[in-house]
């Protein structure tokens, strides 16, 4: 799909979920170099730091998008001509690309290993990296219940429970606010993530940081599965997490509330790290407390502007 394309998709939701905008806006950038065509660098550069600008913007929460594009245009700024620089992005979309479908899968594994036989199992939205574990689980002949939360306003939890369903897997469907009185049931949380601060608290779909309070008051495992692009390098230098606001037509119908109300429609919000137990990662289970050393590790050559 071309730059235009993407992030109208992205930002009507068609393309959605940080792994799947991630692999999507570096995709888009290969693309772009690959159909255009260039007289000189210096006017590549532009073109292609406006489509940059453009697909970064598209939401504003995951850093897997802003992580994916500059991975994408790793050494491009050094390139000389078009050929060579075009070349370059093709091929670190490429790397990108494969690597961040195979994280999810070695997601899958690791946190499968987590899920035990006859585990009844609670997650929110509909997050790839999460439903790969349970998927996995499922594969390895563990019997599994999910309970899915229908993720008010979006509703992504219809995505989920079809997206188990079709398995095989049993699941529920429930609404938002039945959340702490099924958590008596639950034998895991596990959700995913949109960003990763380096304190270790984790940006989710509005509603999970009331999934972690909910299993904190039951003791029950609450677990996050996230690719380490999901770590956010700027909140090491200060820079808070940008929460989207959505449209208030996903909340209330043209004309059924008095015109006085006030409708507000955050759609991501902080668990802190003292409420989650792990993050599934595809280098390993770590602990929020060692985000900042897989930071550094994942990080250490990013320059910040
Ligand atoms: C999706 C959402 C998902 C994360 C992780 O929100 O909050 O839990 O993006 O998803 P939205 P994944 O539907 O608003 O994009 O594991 O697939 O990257």
């Amino acid at each position: 799909m071309n730059v235009d394309g993407t992030v109208k998709a992205i930002k009507e939701m068609e393309i959605r979920g940080a792994g799947r905008i991630a692999r999507a806006a570096s995709a888009a950038l290969s693309e772009f170099v690959s159909s255009k065509e260039w007289k000189n660098i210096d006017e590549m550069r532009k073109d292609v730091l406006k489509a940059k600008d453009k697909l970064i913007s598209s939401r504003p929460t995951a850093v897997s998008l802003l992580n994916a594009v500059q991975y994408t245009m790793k050494g491009f700024d050094a390139s000389v001509n078009v050929k060579d620089a075009a070349n370059l992005i093709i091929k670190n979309s490429a790397e990108f690309v494969s690597a961040s479908d195979e994280a999810v899968s070695k997601i899958g594994v690791i946190g499968s290993r987590r899920i035990k036989d006859n585990a009844t199992v609670m997650t929110h939205c509909n997050s790839s990296a999460a439903l790969e574990c349970i998927k996995e689980a499922h594969r390895n002949g563990k019997k599994i219940k999910v309970y899915a939360t229908e993720s008010r306003p979006w509703r992504q939890g219809i995505l989920t429970v079809n997206e188990l369903a079709k398995e095989g897997i049993d699941v529920t469907l429930i609404v938002d606010s039945a959340v702490r009185s099924v958590m008596r049931k639950v034998d895991i949380v596990l959700v995913g993530a949109d960003t990763i601060t380096s304190n270790g608290s984790v940006i989710n779909k509005i509603g999970t940081s009331q999934l972690a309070l909910a299993a904190n008051e039951s003791n029950v495992p609450f677990v996050v599965c996230s690719e380490t692009y999901k770590i956010s390098p700027q909140t090491l230098f200060g820079d808070t997490v940008t929460i989207e606001e959505r449209d208030i037509n996903e909340i209330v119908r043209k004309g059924e509330v008095h015109e006085s109300v006030k409708v507000f429609n955050p759609v991501f919000d902080s668990t802190p790290p003292g409420y989650i137990d792990a993050i599934v990662t595809e280098l390993g289970i770590i602990s929020p407390g060692s985000v900042y050393e897989i930071m550094m590790r994942q990080f250490g050559d990013v320059t910040f502007s």
